[in-house]
């Protein structure tokens, strides 16, 4: 209950454990459990729906935000999420990249991301146009998407400007110049979202003559801690209040939105603390 006897809050919605298990996740990943299946096959889970827990909002990315602050957590979903970022100190952990290797000859695909789908993305979709895709949705913040044209098959040999001389569906693996395209070969770096992510799963039903693979080129190594463990988080406001010295960064070592206090302001500064 809040002050004014809200459930959760406000913030949240009270849920049996039998639909709390529906909804699970893990590492954000929609993972669904059959409440009690764990039980002797002639059990009962007799709490399945008399107990009852606060499951707290989570918007996620929205209304232009940089930054995944805006979760609601505690019993009662009385509290905020602070951000949360990389140990500044520790060098050479790395943003999860994955690989999308795509050959088609029309439609379009949907990406899901921790439970949430793109709209459908053209088959001939420029990198911009994939990115633009993958931020839109609430569990991603930002993203760099490599690869010039998504799904069209390759062309062995371009023979003027936007013109395959082998296959007349693989003109798009062409430039203006006429020359070849790096086509169906994208990658995607996950920059906001930390740690061993959870793989994109493609939905390829409305793609013509598909094959569509997507792999983990780089597993996602950096810490995912709140206020990069350089600050203190006030659950009140879902801020976090910075060690002196220590501000805002990318997550990369380097100044950015995240309001992480995951980067130096400089070493100078410190020393003449
Ligand atoms: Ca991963």
């Amino acid at each position: 209950m809040g002050p004014n006897g809200e459930t959760c809050s406000g913030h949240g919605e009270c849920l049996t454990l039998r639909q709390l298990a529906q909804d699970a996740t893990y590492n954000g990943e929609p993972t669904p459990i059959a409440y009690g299946s764990g039980l002797s096959e002639n059990s009962t889970a007799w709490d399945a729906d008399f107990i009852q827990h606060c499951k707290c909002y989570e918007p996620g990315y929205g209304n232009n935000s940089w930054y995944n602050l805006s979760a609601w957590t505690g019993y009662d979903c009385s509290k905020r999420a602070c951000p949360t970022g990389d140990n500044p100190f520790v060098q050479g952990r790395k943003f999860e990249r994955q690989y999308i290797e795509c050959k088609a000859t029309g439609g379009s695909l949907r990406l899901t991301f921790r439970g949430a789908t793109t709209q459908p993305i053209a088959y001939d979709a420029s990198a911009v146009e994939v990115k633009r895709a993958l931020e839109a949705l609430h569990t991603i913040g930002s993203v760099a998407v490599e690869g010039d044209v998504f799904c069209v098959p390759p062309c062995t040999t371009c023979s003027g400007p936007s013109t395959c001389s082998s296959d007349a569906d693989a003109h798009k693996a062409c430039d203006v110049h006429g020359y070849p395209l790096n086509v169906g070969n994208f990658s995607v770096e996950f920059t906001s979202e930390l740690g061993d992510v959870p793989p994109l799963r493609v939905d390829s039903t409305k793609l013509l003559s598909a094959t569509v693979k997507v792999g983990e080129a780089v597993s996602g190594s950096k810490a995912n801690v709140v206020c990069s463990h350089r600050g203190t988080c006030d659950e009140l406001t879902g801020d976090c209040e910075c060690f002196a010295a220590y501000t805002s960064s990318d997550a990369n070592n380097s100044f950015g939105l995240r309001e992480d206090c995951g980067v130096m302001l400089s070493s100078g500064w410190v020393a003449g603390k």
